[in-house]
């Protein structure tokens, strides 16, 4: 991350300082003391020493000591004030992902606020709009591969979609080896030796490049592994909804419910016209809500499709039906053809008809690469905080086209905004509302377009931890 330099600090010194003045007023304590409905959310980043369930315990970063951390759910409008106690033994961030919030509370350190030190407070204070399925996280360095994550969740004022039970679940990748964390397995810090951009990211940064992804060992769904889940139950004929979240740093699930097809029915928490799959494609940062009816009575294994095969994957999970004695798991209705969800098939609620009002007027192309003879990746060939700024004015219509020269998929997230992805792979004519996308590896395409209606300076990056870190990441800086 981009340490400030004297100047940039004295003036968000003086920014903060404003703000801490303007919020001090009588009126504006009068005004916060009747606001009709605010929720207190109280949250301590600490170390706790967690065992997934795997029989390797270590020592995990987490809030309020549980993986995933608390689930925050708050209902549409409401204003939330989440206290932040920072007990780690380094500077910390939330960042409520996928939420609209004002800049200066959105979390990530040096860009919209001085990090909270260790010991320190700092308190959150946003209206919790509009209704969906959110992650908070820490924004701060690997500290998102450690546990501090957790599920948000913004109910609507009425729900019109109605279900019999719902289940969230978090979708997360551990390394616990080796003391567990970024730094677990022989993979670890990669020295940048080779190719210019790691010379010169070496000089900028001092020794040490950044680090590769751990060689996960654990998968698990709301901090479980397979062996230690508890099953999912369902009665017969239950009308299920799955809140879907991949809080993880670096994986891409396809997720399978045996035995069950789920109609998505939001996509990053904005609904969409109900499509029915056998598969979830989910990257890091996104979120689908699904329903099922639960029709297929029997014990169901909840897995990862690995490479196109339903016959290769990885467990992660049960889903159980009332009355089922037998340990025995049904065998899955698919082996190989099946429906995995994609951007292409999806269509936005609010989307379907709209016709942008203003054109596009600032247009951007964004060339992803790295992972060659380089530890970094880079925006427009160039690391974080080097990388080039999209500088746009409020009201202006963006549109930014991104090209994937590398061979890994990015799953690019733009904070402070939803984004209308018009263009996914070689597919155009798309209309669907997102805050993550993925584009594909090896010259895959992605376009999105939004208004910039949110001022201030926002994080854009990939939502693959190590890539960010790693400098695949720059500022979307709005100007009223
Ligand atoms: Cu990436």
């Amino acid at each position: 991350m981009k340490l400030l330099n004297r100047r940039d600090f004295l003036r968000f010194a003086s920014i903060s300082g404003a703000l801490l003045l303007t919020e001090l007023t009588p009126l504006n304590l009068l005004q916060s003391a009747y606001a009709q409905k605010s929720k207190e959310i109280n949250l301590t980043a600490n170390l706790t020493n967690v065992d997934l369930g795997n029989g390797k315990p270590f020592i995990a970063w987490t809030y309020n000591g549980q993986i995933p951390g608390p689930e925050i759910r708050v209902k549409e409008g409401e204003r939330l004030h989440v206290f932040l106690k920072n007990k780690l033994p380094e500077e910390t961030t939330v960042h409520w992902h996928g939420l609209p919030v004002p800049n200066v509370m959105d979390g990530v350190p040096y860009v919209t606020q001085k990090p909270i030190q260790p010991g320190g407070t700092f308190v959150y204070e946003f209206e919790a709009s509009p209704p969906g399925t959110y992650i908070y996280h820490s924004h701060a360095h690997y500290q998102l591969d450690r546990g501090l994550y957790g599920v948000l969740i913004v109910e609507p004022k009425r729900e019109e979609r109605g279900y019999d039970r719902e289940y969230v679940l978090l979708l997360e990748d551990w390394a616990t080896v080796d003391g567990g964390g970024p730094e677990a397995s022989k993979r670890g810090r990669i020295q940048p030796l080779m190719g210019m951009m790691g010379m010169m990211g070496m000089m900028r940064r001092g020794a040490g490049g950044p680090l590769q992804e751990p060689l996960y060992d654990a998968y698990t769904i709301n901090g479980r592994v397979f062996e230690a889940s508890l099953p999912f139950k369902v009665k017969k004929g239950d009308k299920v909804r799955l809140r879907i979240a991949n809080p993880s740093s670096s994986t891409i699930y396809t997720l399978r419910i045996a035995g069950h097809p789920v109609t998505i029915t939001h996509a990053d928490g904005r609904p969409v016209l109900p499509v029915t799959v056998d598969a979830v494609r989910i990257g890091m940062g996104e979120r689908y809500d699904v329903e099922f009816i639960a029709n297929n009575p029997g014990r169901w294994h909840i897995y990862n499709i690995r490479d196109n095969s339903p016959t290769s994957g990885w467990l992660l999970g049960t889903l159980l039906y009332n009355g089922i004695t037998s340990k025995n798991y049904n065998a899955d209705t698919i082996t190989t053809v099946y429906k995995i969800s994609d951007y292409s098939i999806l269509e936005g609620i609010d989307e379907r008809f709209f016709k942008p009002v203003t054109s596009v007027n600032k247009a951007f192309r964004v060339n992803l690469s790295g992972g060659m003879m380089s530890p970094y990746w880079t925006m427009n060939g160039r690391v974080y905080p080097d990388s080039d700024d999209i500088s746009i004015k409020q009201g202006d219509r963006v549109r930014i086209e991104y090209f994937n020269m590398s061979m890994m998929a990015h799953p690019m997230h733009l904070h402070g905004h939803f984004f209308e992805v018009v263009g996914t792979g070689r597919v155009t004519g798309v209309r669907i509302k997102k805050d993550t996308l993925i584009i594909p590896p090896h010259m895959g395409r992605g376009a999105v377009e939004f208004i910039a209606d949110n001022p201030g300076v926002w994080f854009h990056h990939c939502h693959n931890l190590y890539h960010m870190e790693a400098g695949m990441a720059n500022l979307v800086k709005i100007f009223s």
